[in-house]
């Protein structure tokens, strides 16, 4: 996984156009991206940087298990990356640095971001419609979760990023296909791969089937310009140094049911065995 990630970030640095975007800091982008994980073979996390498993994996079950929106979940248990996107005590989506109204939203949705992700999935039943599908009819071919709902745009503060998911089996296997819609290459994706490959074994276990592919497409990938730096510190781990051995996943055997796996600040039930890495690497985040 690293050596196509850092394939990616090369492509964007040596190819890329830079342009403006809504948020006034400029991306160098491509127009899209596709690669394939096999996660029979490999657990995907990055190990030229090191990446906080813990985040991902519980803003993951904010997402799926718990079909929230409500910010302070997060918060609760240390986890911070989606404070520039909540809606205040006032209704108000605020821009972080100059305190100026974004957008103003209804005071019922203070602490959330809107009607996006998690809101999405509970509000259609995303996750028991593909549970019930994966065990009761195996062979479906119409297992789209789509997190796009044209009725709730208006009052999500983000349109979700990764916003689509695909579910097959075949021959016992459980495979995936995800579309990102738009990518921070440097924080969200290595975040979403990782999550996803969770989130594709938790399924797979709950329904007695092993995990398979994962085929990621993207759309717009890019990197912000204050995000150069880091990326080219990574290429540069990577060309001297190469990677380390994925880790293995560790998810708790006794749990059956999806609802069930831990999601407690500590996340009993999920671990990395044996995770090298050759350290963080500190990237700005863009509201
Ligand atoms: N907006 C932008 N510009 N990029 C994104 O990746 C992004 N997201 C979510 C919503 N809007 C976005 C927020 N997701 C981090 C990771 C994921 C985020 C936001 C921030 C982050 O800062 N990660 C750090 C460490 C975090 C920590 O220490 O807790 C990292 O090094 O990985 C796309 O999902």
């Amino acid at each position: 996984w690293d050596e196509i990630y850092c394939g990616l970030c090369k492509r964007i640095l040596d190819e890329g156009v830079q342009v403006h975007n809504r948020t006034g800091v400029d991306t160098i982008k491509v127009p899209s991206a596709n690669f394939q994980l096999d996660v029979s073979e490999e657990f995907p996390i990055l190990t030229t940087k090191q990446l906080f498993i813990r985040q991902a994996v519980l803003e993951m079950l904010w997402i799926y298990q718990q079909q929230s929106n409500d910010v302070r979940w997060l918060q609760q248990r240390n986890v911070n990356i989606w404070n520039e996107w909540e809606i205040d005590g006032n209704g108000d989506w605020k821009d972080q640095k100059t305190g100026k109204v974004l957008r103003h939203f209804d005071p019922k949705m203070a602490h959330t971001i809107g009607t996006a992700y998690g809101y999405v999935v509970k509000k259609y039943h995303l996750i028991d419609r593909l549970l019930d599908s994966l065990k009761n009819n195996p062979e479906d071919r119409r297992r789209v979760i789509s997190l796009w709902q044209e009725n709730e745009m208006e009052t999500a503060v983000l349109p979700s990023c990764v916003w689509s998911s695909e579910w097959d089996i075949t021959d016992g296997k459980l495979n995936l296909l995800v579309h990102q819609r738009s990518c921070d290459v440097p924080l969200g994706l290595p975040f979403n791969v990782t999550q996803y490959a969770v989130l594709l074994c938790m399924i797979a276990q709950v329904c007695n089937l092993k995990p398979g592919t994962i085929d990621w497409s993207i759309k717009d990938a890019h990197i912000y310009v204050n995000q150069i730096d880091g990326i080219k510190e990574q290429l540069k781990r990577f060309e001297e140094k190469g990677s380390l051995p994925a880790p293995k996943l560790w998810l708790n055997p006794e749990v059956k049911d999806f609802y069930d796996f831990d999601s407690s600040k500590e996340l009993k039930d999920v671990k990395l065995l044996d995770y090298q890495h050759f350290g963080k690497i500190v990237f700005p985040i863009t509201q």
